[in-house]
């Protein structure tokens, strides 16, 4: 699915984007809780709001998942099967959730990155992302 210029961009962006991974991550889950309220029925044990070390450290954590994924791409089943299980049989998070996460993430990224976030770069995280979101869903049935 992803082309080797895909991939390498991927690679690339994530140099840029791992030393902030709690930046962006916080940002990310505080403009899905912001934008997507039905989001926030899956966190009642957090704190959510502006500032929260809940989110921050949370926010880590999926940013962390992102670019273990990155690293893996000719496995991402394998790499995020664990999460995969967790997201499907304990948490029973709605797959539909996954592409308002991707979306706010695109935003985060654009917002930060600017011009480096082209078209071809957008175009190769929207589907990594929709490859993630798919490996999250494919335990649901
Ligand atoms: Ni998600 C826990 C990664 C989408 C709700 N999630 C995690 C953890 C990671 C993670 C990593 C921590 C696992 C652990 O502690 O072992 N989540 C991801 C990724 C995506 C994603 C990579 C999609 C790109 N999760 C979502 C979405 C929701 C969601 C869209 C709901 C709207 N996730 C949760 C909840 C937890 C969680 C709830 C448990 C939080 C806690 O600590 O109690």
């Amino acid at each position: 699915m992803l082309t080797a210029e895909e991939k390498q961009l991927l690679h690339s962006v994530w140099e840029k984007v791992a030393p902030h991974t709690d930046d962006f991550g916080a940002e990310t889950l505080e403009r899905m809780f912001c934008t997507f309220p039905q989001t926030k029925t899956y966190f009642p044990h957090f704190d959510l709001h502006h500032g929260s070390e809940q989110v921050r450290c949370h926010g880590k954590k999926v940013l962390t998942a992102l670019g273990n994924g990155i690293k893996n791409l000719d496995n991402l089943s394998q790499a995020l099967s664990e999460l995969s299980n967790l997201h499907a049989y304990n948490l029973r998070v709605d797959p539909a959730n996954f592409k308002l996460l991707a979306h706010c993430f695109q935003v985060v990224l654009a917002a930060h990155l600017c011009k480096d976030y082209t078209p071809e770069l957008h175009a190769a995280m929207d589907k990594f992302l929709s490859a993630v979101a798919a490996v999250l869903s494919e335990k649901y049935r």
